[in-house]
């Protein structure tokens, strides 16, 4: 970080921070005078670096699908805040073009307070910090007084104070380092001397900062508009037979602080290689199903509405989910029974595979047998009870019960080549995963977390088990290695979901280790072998250690 910086004889501090805006210029122009004709350099970094900051702001809100950039949330902030009588009066002037007007006026205001900034960077690093911070303050509080705002809505807010700030202070330093130079070589060949290395470093950086800003604004601006449209398109979606049902009776227990059931949307982990999600309007999207088939399919989003739908609560793994961790959901998810949509291409006899394509080039390989088994394998469009969210694969993702998500679960899936595993080599199993990876039983304490104090006697110990597509027999847990003890699991609807599971477990004072295992309904109990994620999911009892008081 620079530091403050003499440069103008005049201390800073509160002398600077009384000054008006117009008194300040003043005071920096009759300082110019005085051997630094380097001022409106620092005006430039001001205004080159604040301009960086609101391009990221704006390109991280499009990226984000945040509506607008934070300059559109203070300009509806000042509509809100202006007097009626001042508003009309104003709308009478300008007219329609009210809105464009106001905007324009506040990036002008804006790069005005940018100069400020920039020529309080020379006298106080200090000053500009407040000066920085106050103007970031103001558009987070113009975001978060928005209609419907949330808390995530302040990302684009703070990444374009940190582009700010860090523009700022390597365009200044440019400018600090040459007038340091100059004071010690006591001649004037500041950064604006012609020739001066540190001038030429000056504009060539703020050069590659504003061009740099005018890209990402252009790219957010490509991007915005593409997911804006679409995510037009899906609200408007009516999913016919897509229905939104309650978690069914019996499988939630009380137990406080023990995950819920159904994972809604917005808390679903999210796993893909892509920056940015393909945006892709329904109307555009195609599946092509070839390879070893005996006629070639083509599904539009149409061709799959028209057809029957299947439903089901359906639990999602990450392979890469450690043992005890949380890339794992359940949903109420609906979509077409891919058997039946292999039935009608025909897959050939010697095909065992199905190589899935995303939009984003992502690749799985699938066994043909999970795709066509009485499984509820399928191509989903709705995630409970409304389309896929646009991070879920939408329009259509595949979903297949007991296999893991890296291979099975292709989201934005637009190819399905039937093939053979001997034929190809997908994303994953080229970076050292397993070609077949069904999901592995294993279970989660939820409460008491690692660390937690309790109390003696009786603690109430809840969590999570799955033994996806055979089902959770019995989970069992274990003070200090001691004998398992049953613990109560809720009613199981159904073989792919994951249960929830509560057992009260008496502990004396001191630090205690509780453990859990799952058997599944075959009597295949969960092995305490402690395996790594890779290559094929992790195995091992997931252990908290408990202070007990
Ligand atoms: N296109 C695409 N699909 C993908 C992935 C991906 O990286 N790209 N990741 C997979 C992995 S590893 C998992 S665990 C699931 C996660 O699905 P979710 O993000 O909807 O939870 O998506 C699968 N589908
Ligand atoms: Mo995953």
């Amino acid at each position: 970080m620079p530091t403050p910086t003499r440069g103008s004889g005049t201390s800073p501090g509160r002398k600077a921070s009384a000054c008006t805006p117009r008194s300040c210029l003043s005071q920096n122009r009759g300082v110019s005078a005085s051997g630094h004709p380097s001022r409106p350099a620092w005006w430039v970094a001001g205004v080159v670096a604040g301009g960086a900051g609101l391009a990221a702001s704006y390109f991280a809100a499009m990226v984000m699908s945040i509506r607008e950039s934070p300059v559109v949330a203070v300009a509806e902030l000042i509509i809100k805040l202006t007097p009626g009588p001042i508003a009309e009066k104003a709308i009478s002037i300008v007219g329609q073009r009210d809105k464009p007007l106001l905007v324009t006026g506040i990036l002008v205001g804006l790069a005005l307070v940018f100069a400020l900034t920039g020529g309080l960077a020379r006298r106080s690093w200090w000053l500009t910090m407040v000066g920085v911070g106050s103007v970031s303050l103001l558009g987070g509080v113009a975001v978060v007084v928005q209609h419907g705002s949330e808390s995530t809505d302040l990302i684009p807010v703070v990444v374009g104070f940190v582009a700010w700030v860090v523009c700022l202070s390597v365009l200044t330093e440019s400018l600090r380092s040459g007038e340091r130079d100059a004071s010690v070589s006591g001649t004037a060949t500041g950064p604006d001397q012609p020739g001066g290395l540190p001038r030429r470093g000056f504009l060539v950086g703020a050069g590659l900062v504003a061009a740099a800003s005018v890209g990402v604004a252009v790219l957010g601006r490509v991007i915005g508009r593409g997911r804006r449209q679409v995510e037009a398109a899906r609200r408007l979606l009516r999913l016919q037979g897509v229905s939104a049902p309650e978690p069914p009776p019996g499988v939630s227990l009380d137990v406080a602080g023990i995950t819920s059931w159904q994972t809604p949307n917005d808390d679903f982990y999210l796993i893909h290689t892509v920056l940015i999600p393909p945006a892709i309007d329904p109307k555009d999207w195609r599946l092509r199903i070839h390879g070893m088939v005996e006629r070639e399919v083509v599904l539009t989003y149409e061709d799959l509405m028209d057809r029957e739908l299947t439903e089901g609560w359906v639990t999602l793994n990450c392979v890469s989910n450690p043992v005890g961790g949380d890339l794992i959901g359940n949903a109420w998810w609906s979509g077409v029974r891919t058997a039946d949509l292999l039935a009608e291409a025909g897959v050939k006899d010697g095909a065992d595979a199905v190589l899935q394509t995303s939009d984003d080039g992502w690749t799985c390989g699938t066994p043909v047998a999970a795709l066509t088994d009485d499984r509820n394998a399928m191509l989903a469009v709705g995630m409970n009870g409304e389309a896929l969210p646009i991070e879920h694969g939408f329009p259509v993702r595949t979903l297949v019960p007991g296999l893991y998500g890296f291979v099975s679960a292709c989201k934005w899936v637009v190819d399905w080549e039937v093939t053979s595993f001997s034929e190809f080599s997908a994303f994953w199993t080229d970076r050292g995963w397993s070609e077949q990876a069904p999901v592995k039983i294993a279970s989660r304490i939820d409460v008491p977390r690692d660390g937690d104090e309790v109390d003696a006697g009786d603690v109430r110990v809840g969590g999570m088990a799955w033994a996806q597509h055979t089902g959770i027999g019995a989970v069992e847990v274990s003070v200090d290695g001691g004998a398992w003890q049953p613990a109560e699991i809720a009613s199981a609807t159904n073989i792919d979901s994951w249960v929830q599971w509560t057992a009260n477990v008496a502990v004396e004072k001191g630090n205690h280790i509780l453990r859990v295992r799952a058997t599944d309904s075959d009597g295949l109990v969960q092995t305490g072998a402690v395996a790594d994620v890779i290559p094929d999911g992790a195995t091992g009892w997931h252990q908290v250690s408990v202070q007990v008081t």
